[in-house]
């Protein structure tokens, strides 16, 4: 199983540690063939090197796009030399047999990833590099093939241990590492293509996106779609590992995307924080002090809802949390992290998916928002604004109680987080009712005490959860319409931005329904 290296042909890109081992090669009696830059770095180094183009009879040509591409090369790599009609064959063509192969391919991933122009990117495949690895690497009975520097030691340790010989074990390792570096190498070419080709291929161009997966479709299937990955580094559902379940669509990414960021607003040394999200808006928020708690509180705002949620978790998903959240249908669970007990749970559901980001966004990091207008797009910074820094001004004759303050803060956090016009009911660290995206304040008002109202009927209970409850709003009230109706579904304290040109007449209507109210000074739109 021993096969004497006599002679080697290297053709490297990365130059990384060449001369060197060259130079060891010559040393044991090797002689060397080479490419263009291959030879004249090794020429340099003054090591005798014959140029490929000798061997071939062909000068390299096309820009170096056929150079090794030649009979007297493959037949020197695929020549079986026990077998008496390839030596005729070598014999009659004035084959010489190559022994050793090493070959770094053109850098077409690392092109890609700089941000090079399309025709750049097409001259970085390397054709003549993979077909002479794939012939090596087949031929690994008789040759040894070696596609990255960091191999040259284990080749020359063999070497010295076998007279100058290689071992049927390193060649069969380094053929395995050779059709690996292959595949990985043609997977990089046809995502680039991929990602050329798709619709989405502008943003990805503008954004310096990395694709990280062509998807099936986008909001609805005629929508073409793809998932950018951008080189901020931030904890989120661009950077999660999934652990199991189905690919995720742009849909899920999307509201998963929504429930992670609403969670991350709960410090979790604080509070263990559970977000319910459906169609990018929350459906239940909720704090405890364990996860299954917030978890079971988060589910009461509104368990219709929850069907088919994406469920965001604040700590490290445990066993207690992953029961019972496997109970209802889920689509995705994301959280910085799951203990083995609670993925074993969540693998008894084969579809769920289950997604760990190793932390939690910075709710008070900067970032870049962008969303598209008809011929161009906009481009914002992150609402990093959080309640916790702001400066609450109590507007009423009456202050709210620490309670209500505490349900007053909680609300507004979740309020950033819901698609405007926001408001949110919230009792004891849960919310109770929200209504999203209206274009009346006083509708989503509305709406969201009719949830409240209608999740206590569910549960059985006497009378609305919204009493005794707090609001927010994530913009001021115009009028006085949309806080009383807050009132009337049983609200005891109100938190919005204020500055409204009729702020008067809302805190005269607040008084006169002895409600406590605060203004944050800050307004959370989100469209
Ligand atoms: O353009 S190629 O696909 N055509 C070839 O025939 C060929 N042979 C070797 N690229 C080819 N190579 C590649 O050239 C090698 O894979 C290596 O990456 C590079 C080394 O070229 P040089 O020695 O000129 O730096």
């Amino acid at each position: 199983d021993l096969k004497r290296v006599n002679r080697a042909l290297l053709s490297v890109s990365d130059k990384t540690g060449l001369i060197d081992f060259a130079r060891a090669l010559v040393e044991r009696g090797v002689s060397l063939v080479s490419t263009g830059g291959t030879r004249k770095a090794l020429a340099d180094a003054g090591l005798p090197v014959l140029d490929v183009s000798e061997v071939t009879g062909f000068p390299e040509m096309m820009d170096g796009r056929v150079k090794t591409l030649h009979p007297k090369v493959h037949g020197g790599l695929l020549a079986v030399r026990a077998n008496p009609e390839h030596q005729a064959a070598m014999l009659a063509h004035g084959i010489e047999a190559i022994d050793l192969l090493v070959v770094s391919l053109y850098p077409f991933e690392a092109t890609v990833a700089k941000g090079a122009s399309y025709d750049d990117c097409i001259e970085n495949i390397d054709i003549g590099g993979p077909a002479m690895i794939r012939a090596a690497a087949k031929n690994h009975a008789d040759v040894a093939v070696v596609v990255e520097p960091s191999d040259y030691a284990a080749v020359l340790a063999d070497l010295a241990g076998n007279d100058g010989a290689t071992t049927l074990t390193l060649r069969k390792r380094l053929a395995q590492k050779a059709y690996a570096r292959t595949a990985a190498y043609d997977a990089a070419i046809s995502n680039w293509f991929a990602a050329t080709l798709c619709e989405t291929a502008p943003a990805f161009r503008a954004l310096g996106g990395v694709l990280a997966e062509p998807m099936r479709y986008g909001e609805n299937p005629h929508q073409a779609a793809a998932f950018y990955r951008t080189p901020e580094n931030r904890f989120g559902v661009a950077t999660a590992r999934q652990l199991q379940g189905k690919q995720l669509s742009y849909n899920n990414i999307n509201d998963t995307d929504a429930a992670f960021e609403c969670v991350a607003e709960f410090d979790p040394a604080r509070t263990a924080a559970v977000v319910i999200v459906k169609h990018a808006n929350p459906c239940g928020v909720a704090e405890g002090e364990t996860l299954v708690e917030a978890y079971e509180k988060a589910l009461a705002c509104d368990p219709v809802s929850a069907f088919g949620g994406i469920v965001a978790l604040n700590r490290t998903l445990d066993a207690e949390a992953a029961k019972k959240i496997v109970e209802i249908f889920t689509e995705v669970i994301i959280a910085p992290a799951a203990t083995d007990d609670a993925a074993a749970i969540v693998a008894a559901k084969k579809n769920l998916r289950l997604l760990v980001t190793g932390g939690l966004p910075d709710p008070r990091a900067p970032g870049l928002m962008l969303r598209t207008v008809a011929g161009g797009f906009l481009a914002q910074g992150r609402d990093n604004a959080v309640v916790d820094d702001m400066e609450l001004k109590v507007v009423t004759r009456r202050a709210p109680s620490a309670q209500e303050l505490a349900d007053l803060t909680f609300a507004f956090r979740v309020a950033k987080h819901v698609k405007s016009n926001a408001i949110v009911y919230a009792k004891g660290g849960a919310t109770v009712g929200i209504g999203a995206g209206q274009m009346s304040r006083v509708d989503s008002s509305r709406i969201a005490a009719w949830k409240a109202a209608e999740a206590a009927k569910a549960a059985g209970l006497a009378h609305s959860l919204a009493k005794g409850s707090v609001v927010a709003s994530d913009a001021f009230f115009p009028f006085a319409d949309g806080l009383l109706a807050a009132a009337e579904a049983g609200a005891t304290a109100v938190i919005q931005p204020g500055g409204s040109m009729r702020d008067d007449e809302v805190i005269k209507a607040a008084d006169e329904a002895g409600l406590a109210m605060v203004f944050t000074g800050h307004r959370h739109f989100r469209h």
